[in-house]
């Protein structure tokens, strides 16, 4: 055979070997082979990018002039090189003086290596450190009436790339810890990229953005022992917070459910501060961005949350990553709140630009604007999600910022950290943040310059460069700054009287919960300070919470022991918001994981069946037997040993497994407790645990056994059925409302 045919076979398989990672299939979905993965012996070229990677190049590309074609990804050609591109022929063995010898100082193999490798970690992001991103499409539905920007225009498809984020922990944290998530959107448009850069609450614990570095060491972990990790249960944040009373109405939202989402496709996002508007006319209004996510806000119990910790501290990536692998392409609204742009910036009494503040959506609905829809995953996590750097000075034609001082702080912030964090000022020309719209700027040199700019002339006015570049006017559509008058004011360290009501918001958020949502806020609060050192700082935050209101206050401090303070401001008199609860709505049931548990020794025929319909159904079956490998035609995805509610959205029961015969006590050995019906513990453990968690369960045949065994037959949202579908039917109606809440009747209300 000839040595162009060799190669081509190499390449087939080295490709089928990433189909599998392409398929819109879970692992171990009917018919899907287990990928192979041997070592491959004959040269070949390297695994070829996913479809295109990064943006096009715009700018004068480094080896244009030998035609030596750009690609983004690092790697070409089928052999080993150095970075000077020279091949090699070993990799493994420094070069020695004899093989027991010395190594030599020549190496230069070696030494770049090693070198290379000792700088291969970068800063770790100041905040949002730990995060998992995703490429994607927007588009538009219409919104010129309030804003020029071009990517809002009816059908246009913008390319996105979408890093969600915790806030306090560090790069290797867990992904299900209680705080904040941010949600960062870079849109490559046409006429700029436009940067929103939020998170999954529409508040902020501090007005100004000069107080940033205060609430961050006051979260980080404690400087002495630097603990604890990821956390916000701990003396100086409750320090923190307790004393900056401003605090209150996000830290809330932090021990409210939202502070530990189900999932990133289960997130709201809030661009948080008023933005200004301008449309082609010049005419401008204010606006609050949306984010409303297709499968429904839904959050973790906090038991799953602590479990999964440790079971699968990747939750949240795992689960962004599998989604979009599998076809399940997380989706969201875009929506904007819109508000007269008057002189007094309020809407409804409200002050626009305080960002511990909203505007309840019943006050001011929130309109669709576009759609965005996360459809490839990351190739490279450090070249694209670590290196992606968002900046609320990325605007477009169209958007403009406000005086929120809060926004006025971060529009230096964001450039500032990304010239430490990535090397530099010219981060704008790394793949994932070129943009996509036509670059002719006259900023050159510093480090990582990648470009080869032509010319002579990066000034203006000039007429060595023909005078180019050259301004744009109205007609090519240049970027807006809305000429807002500025009030006749003295320089002040100030802020303004509406700024000083820190309580009434905060208590807007608890009235609008339901019971079992202020079950949780409760549960929240008690466990954060629970864990406070100091005495003081736990009566102070009860202070803040009776001015918030008193059965929460009340309810806290039962908790922790202390008595009840009286508020020292009247209660605010507010109407509750019922967008802002969880509860009470349906949503599609896509992408929900349904676990099967069956037994080896019982027939499996019903269990494909029941498989078949969960997968039709857009959810994801996740087989539960007592070991890996297949039972019967059916692939396991999960052992006794690794199957945890944590990860399931339903439990069906397809079976009664008995223990392995070795793995029961002695004396239940001998009585013959497996041939009496015993059930393996684990299973029983999973049951439980799954009704603790309020998912549905079910079963059928056998498994209703089980259900008896574990106590919980008969239950809310427990369902048996003759037929394995009419089980699978029932359970899914109960999924509509994520989870089976009045298992739990709260008390409080
Ligand atoms: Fe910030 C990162 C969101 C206030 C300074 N911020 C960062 C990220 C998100 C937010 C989602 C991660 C972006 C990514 O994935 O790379 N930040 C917010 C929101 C805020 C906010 C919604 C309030 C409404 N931030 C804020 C203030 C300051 C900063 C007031 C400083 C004065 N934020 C930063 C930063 C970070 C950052 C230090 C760290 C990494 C980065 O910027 O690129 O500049």
């Amino acid at each position: 055979r000839k040595p162009t045919e060799v190669v081509k076979d190499v390449v087939d398989a080295a490709a089928e070997k990433v189909s599998h990672l392409m398929t819109p299939e879970v692992p171990g979905a009917p018919g899907s082979a287990p990928p192979t993965v041997e070592e491959p012996t004959t040269p070949h070229d390297p695994l070829p990018p996913k479809k295109e990677q990064g943006a096009p190049e715009t700018r004068t590309p480094t080896g244009a002039a030998t035609g030596a074609p750009v690609v983004a990804n690092g790697q070409q050609g089928a052999f080993l090189t150095t970075a000077q591109g020279a091949r090699l022929r070993d990799t493994d063995h420094s070069l020695k003086a004899g093989p027991r010898g010395p190594t030599l100082l020549q190496d230069h193999h070696l030494r770049e290596k090693i070198t290379h490798f000792d700088h291969e970690r970068i800063p770790e992001r100041v905040v949002h450190a730990r995060g998992a991103g995703a490429h994607g499409v927007f588009t538009g539905y219409g919104a010129q009436e309030v804003t020029r920007a071009g990517f809002l225009r009816k059908g246009k498809e913008t390319p996105v790339f979408v890093r969600f984020s915790t806030v306090l922990g560090s790069r290797g944290s867990a992904d299900t810890v209680r705080d904040t998530r941010g949600f960062a959107t870079k849109f490559y448009t046409d006429e700029g990229t436009f940067d929103l850069v939020g998170n999954n609450m529409p508040v902020f614990f501090i007005q100004d953005a000069i107080k940033f570095p205060d609430i961050i060491h006051a979260g980080k972990p404690h400087p002495d022992r630097e603990i604890p990790q990821a956390q916000s249960a701990h003396d100086t944040f409750w320090d923190f917070v307790s004393l900056h009373t401003e605090a209150q109405h996000h830290t809330m939202w932090n021990m409210s459910d939202r502070g530990i989402p189900r999932s990133y496709r289960t997130m709201e996002g809030f661009g948080v501060h008023t933005f200004r508007l301008v449309n082609a006319a010049g005419a401008t209004v204010l606006a609050k961005f949306h984010w409303k996510p297709k499968l429904g806000v839904h959050s973790l119990e906090w038991e799953e949350a602590q479990l999964l910790s440790g079971i699968d501290p990747d939750f949240h990536r795992r689960d962004l990553y599998d989604a979009i692998e599998a076809g399940a392409y997380p989706e969201w609204e875009l929506g904007l709140q819109v508000f007269p742009d008057t002189p007094e910036e309020t809407f409804a009494g409200i002050d626009l630009l305080d960002p511990t503040k909203i505007v309840p959506e019943e006050l001011a609905p929130v309109q669709p604007v576009g759609k965005l829809v996360l459809n490839r995953t990351p190739t490279n996590f450090f070249a694209e999600t670590e290196q992606v750097a968002f900046h609320l000075g990325h605007l477009v034609p169209g958007i403009d910022v406000t005086n929120d001082p809060l926004l006025q702080g971060r529009l230096f912030s964001y450039v500032d950290t990304q010239l430490t964090r990535l090397g530099g000022p010219n981060f704008s020309q790394i793949p994932i943040n070129r943009p996509h719209a036509p670059v002719n700027d006259m900023l050159r040199d510093g480090f990582h310059q990648h470009a080869v700019h032509a010319g002579v002339a990066p000034y203006r006015p000039n007429s060595l460069d023909g005078g180019n570049p050259f301004p744009a006017g109205d007609a090519e559509n240049a970027f807006v700054d809305v000429p807002v008058t500025v009030a006749e004011a003295p320089k002040v360290r100030a802020n303004p009287a509406s700024f000083d009501d820190h309580f009434s918001q905060a208590r807007l958020f608890w009235l609008s919960m339901s019971p079992v949502e202020r079950e949780h806020i409760v549960r929240a609060y008690t466990f954060e300070l629970g864990k406070c050192y100091h005495q003081a700082i736990r009566e102070r935050q009860l202070q803040c919470l009776a001015n918030i209101d008193p059965v929460l206050c009340a309810q806290v401090a039962t908790g922790l022991g202390l008595p009840t303070p009286e508020p020292t401001v009247p209660l605010a008199d507010v109407a509750p918001s019922p967008a802002l609860s969880q509860l009470g709505r349906t949503w599609p049931a896509d992408g929900r994981t349904v676990g099967i548990v069956v037994d080896a020794d019982a027939g499996t025929d019903d269990v494909e069946q029941v498989r078949r319909e969960v997968f039709a159904a857009g959810m994801v079956p996740l087989v539960i037997a007592a070991h890996g490998g297949t039972v019967g035609d059916l692939t396991v995805q999960r052992t006794f040993a690794t199957g945890r509610s944590v990860e399931l959205d339903a439990l069906l029961l397809a079976g009664a497994p008995a223990p392995a015969p070795d793995a029961l006590p002695a004396r239940d050995a001998k009585a013959g407790a497996a041939d009496a019906g015993v059930v393996d513990p684990r299973v029983l453990l999973l049951v439980q645990e799954c009704w603790r968690h309020a998912k549905v369960i079910g079963g059928w045949g056998a498994g209703v056994r089980v259900l008896e065994l574990a106590g919980v037959a008969g239950a809310a949202g427990v369902v048996t059925d003759d037929s394995p579908t009419g089980v699978l039917a029932d359970a899914q109606a109960l999924l509509a409302a994520h989870r089976v809440w009045d298992r739990f009747p709260a008390s409080i209300s």
